[in-house]
């Protein structure tokens, strides 16, 4: 038996048939401060609601996968200690062990995927870090977005990473990365990259429309939405790449390594912009959440009626 525990309103959506979007647990464990983590939380998975579908945050508690957690849950995740960060190769020592866990995007398309859900909502995956020829230092979600096919909608790679090598190995292990409404790839707090995206789409019923016909080729693995931060919201990268350089520089001097990585280069962004980058940072997972729901409701749709 799989060790699923669905919450009372994931349950219930599943019961009816109507569109679920996983939400991660890692941006709240160890992406944002509290309380703009549990705030943002909530604000996400009510921004999924008001677009027509049903949110399931996903994290390892007691020895289960919890797809969907309650409003206690949440508000006791976003405050634990000693909470891991999960990716494939920590999932399953966390269920054995019944300690407490948060799922980055490739254990969240894990669990999504063993739920049957077929979209992700998040901000920005991990991919490959700067300096990667010698530190090796790539992210366990590229791999990910090869073999699981869940469709995850995010704002671009965090613009922390080497983001033509991110998209390099994107490519190299078949993973389509689709831009929305516009031509380029976004970088997370900003609206471009500057590198042209392999593919754009306008509008959820296509990317839906794609997320099936891989099924229907028996292709394995997932495809990428890149979506831009909302204008009024994003951060132009002259603005934020010097921010970006300086944060990089302490990483270094301070040794931080492997997991931390991410984690310590986002609170030290967060800190240098003064609160600008949170705030960036909030409203592209809420804009991410909007798009999700509406891809969710359009593969439901076909499923139903296919
Ligand atoms: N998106 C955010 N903030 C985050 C993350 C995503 O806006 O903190 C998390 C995701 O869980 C992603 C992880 O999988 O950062 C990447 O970590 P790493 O670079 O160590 O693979
Ligand atoms: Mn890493």
């Amino acid at each position: 038996m799989t060790p699923l525990a669905f919450s009372p309103e994931v349950a219930a959506a599943r019961a009816a048939g109507r569109p679920v979007v996983a939400l991660e647990s890692t941006i709240i464990t160890h992406g944002m401060p509290y309380p703009q983590n549990l705030q943002t939380a909530r604000a996400v998975e009510q921004a999924v609601r008001d677009a027509g579908a049903v949110p399931a945050t996903i994290a390892v508690i007691a020895h289960r996968i919890h797809i969907g957690l309650t409003d206690a849950e949440l508000d006791w995740l976003a405050q634990a200690k000693d909470v891991m960060k999960l990716s494939r190769a920590d999932l399953a020592a966390c269920l054995a062990m019944g300690r407490t866990g948060a799922t980055t995007v490739a254990a969240t398309m894990i669990c999504a995927h063993l739920a049957g859900i077929a979209v992700f909502a998040t901000g920005g995956i991990g991919g490959v870090h700067r300096g990667a020829e010698s530190s090796f230092d790539i992210s366990a979600d590229l791999l990910e977005l090869a073999q699981t096919p869940v469709t995850v909608v995010c704002a671009g790679a965090k613009a922390i990473l080497d983001l033509p090598k991110t998209f390099e190995v994107l490519e190299t292990h078949g993973v389509p990365v689709i831009a929305y409404g516009q031509d380029d790839i976004p970088a997370f707090w900003s609206r471009t990259s500057g590198l042209p995206a392999p593919l754009r789409m306008d509008n959820a019923a296509d990317i839906a429309a794609a997320h099936r016909m891989r099924a229907r080729l028996g292709l394995p693995g997932g495809q990428l939405v890149t979506n831009p931060i909302p204008a009024a919201a994003e951060i132009p990268r002259a603005i934020i790449l010097p921010v970006i350089e300086t944060a990089l520089q302490d990483a270094a001097a301070r040794r931080i390594a492997a997991k931390a990585v991410t984690p310590f280069l986002l609170q030290r962004i967060y800190e240098l912009t003064e609160g600008r980058s949170l705030d960036a940072n909030i409203a592209l997972v809420l804009n991410n959440a909007r798009l999700a729901a509406a891809i969710a409701q359009r593969i439901s749709t076909e499923e139903n009626t296919a």
